[in-house]
């Protein structure tokens, strides 16, 4: 990345920021109900205040600077600071800042970025993507895709096919569909989730599922029956799609063996099922391809993306229409009722534009397949020799591993002693952002690192993957 390139934060920010820390998080706590938040908690605490960013770094209020593992939120692929994105918005901000694209009107950047996309989006098989739906994020995406599959059969004359079926520990977003289309059983917990006509099966998470002498291999292919079987107890001819994630993100970086999607789609062709793949994390080249569906085996009818789409500098999501559902639509014609009034928004498209010719100019997507992915991989196997690693993968640009207490023989630390939280307060603590999902540690950093950044990275892993060994042989939670 050139330096150039790189917008400087005001310099106002940097000197008042150490004397506002106390009454931002005042009135933080007095007026921001924030996302999956346990408020009564984040009063007594207060919020760290984050206040600017560049390259792969974001520095807080108090002046310390954090190696930003997580690309915020799994989606700042062309790290922080583009000057180019920022540019692109306000041109467009300046030219036409909003428009709608109901009552037949479009508008210049909403038509290049779907042009482009359908470009970039590989055709397998007899399944090519020529068309884009747009929302304004992965969750809405997803409503879409309810909403598409069910208008799907109904054209098609077949109404009673109703059933999504999604997976234990996916994470398809927060809105009532979204939330019901994923497995997290905290969020069907609180609203009365899933909806009705949506259910699940289990993850293909090899480590924990994989029986004694059963190969990753034969495991992949017995996680993707359990689909067969659902299929077949509902009844195919109520069963409308079938949706995963090509990786799964927000569960804990859970890879699947290489058996598990070929054998998916053997399974929703078998019976005629549409492919949902939610490729909000997965896209734009977090797993070394613009989109990740082909290096897995799978041949989707609906892929959801939003995130990387504009590396996250403005909300963008929406859904690649395949030609599978698409020429239903068009052909049989009548109204498609929904759609979101920032549907096509011209910004958010001019920013995924600019972002995605970053991403071609610096080569992000081929860098993460053939150099820091590889590169990742070889540094990140090393933790597999740590007391406290149970097993360690990665995939492009994501990473995880699992926190044991054993590892000979893989025994797990109780759940309550939350020793994931317990690793994640030392990488706070030592300038490195990386998430825990309860004994899994995960990471998805910005595209544009460096070998040294990586270097530096794993270094701090190391160190605050000692820190908690250290916990835990003090507090006595080691076998
Ligand atoms: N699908 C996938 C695969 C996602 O990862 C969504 C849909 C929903 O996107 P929106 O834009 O509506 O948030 C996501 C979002 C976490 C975490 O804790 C992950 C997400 C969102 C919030 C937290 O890892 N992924």
């Amino acid at each position: 990345m050139n330096s150039s390139t790189l917008i400087s934060p005001p310099a106002m920010i940097r000197r008042n920021q150490h004397h506002d820390t106390k009454s931002v998080q005042a009135l933080d706590s007095a007026h921001f109900i924030h996302p999956f938040t346990d408020h009564g908690d984040l009063a007594t605490r207060g919020s760290r205040v984050m206040t600017h960013a560049e390259g792969i770094y974001v520095w807080d209020s108090e002046g310390k600077k954090v190696l930003d593992a997580m690309s915020g939120l799994w989606c700042v692929n062309a790290g922080y600071a583009r000057k180019e994105l920022a540019d692109a918005a306000h041109n467009q901000m300046m030219t036409l800042p909003y428009y709608n694209a109901f009552f037949q009107t479009t508008n210049l950047p909403a038509v290049q970025l779907a042009t482009k996309l359908a470009s970039l989006a590989p055709k397998v098989g007899d399944r090519s993507f020529e068309h884009v739906f747009y929302s304004s994020s992965g969750s809405e995406s997803n409503d879409t895709n309810v909403r598409l599959v069910r208008r799907y059969w109904d054209l098609l004359g077949q109404p009673q096919r109703k059933v999504i079926i999604g997976r234990v520990n996916g994470y398809h977003g927060s809105t009532m569909a979204a939330a019901s289309l994923g497995g997290m059983s905290g969020m069907h917990a609180q609203g009365d989730l899933p909806i009705p006509n949506i259910t699940h099966i289990g993850q293909p998470y090899f480590f924990d599922d994989g029986l004694p002498g059963e190969t990753e291999a034969q495991f992949g292919l017995r996680a993707a029956g359990w689909l067969e079987a659902k299929i077949l107890e509902i009844g195919a001819d109520k069963v409308a799609a079938f949706i995963g994630e090509p990786v799964q993100g927000a569960g804990g970086v859970i890879i699947p063996p290489a058996t598990y999607w070929p054998e998916i789609q053997r399974i929703v062709d078998k019976y005629g099922i549409l492919l949902i793949s939610d490729e909000v994390i997965c896209a734009f080249g977090r797993l070394g391809a613009w989109f990740a569906y082909e290096q897995f085996g799978m041949k989707p009818d609906l892929v959801t993306f939003a995130k990387g789409v504009t590396s996250g500098y403005i909300p963008l999501g929406g859904v690649m229409v395949g030609n599978r559902v698409a020429k239903v639509l068009i052909e049989k014609g009548g109204d498609f009722n929904h759609g979101y009034t920032y549907s096509g928004h011209p910004v958010a498209c001019a920013v995924a534009l600019a972002n995605l010719e970053l991403m071609e100019r610096e080569h992000l997507v081929q860098r993460v397949h053939d150099d820091i992915g590889p590169y990742l991989a070889s540094r990140f196997a090393e933790l597999k020799q740590h007391p406290l690693v149970g097993d360690a993968q990665t995939c492009g640009f994501v990473a995880g591993l699992v926190l044991v207490k054993n590892k000979a023989t893989k025994e797990r630390f109780a759940e309550e002693l939350g020793v994931g939280m317990v690793c994640r307060g030392h990488c706070f603590g030592n300038g490195l952002i990386m998430r825990a999902v309860g004994d899994r540690m995960i990471i998805a950093p910005p595209l544009v690192m460096t070998h040294a950044q990586i270097d530096e990275m794993m270094t701090l892993i190391v160190k605050c993957l000692d820190l908690t060994h250290a916990d835990a042989r003090k507090n006595g939670w080691l076998a």
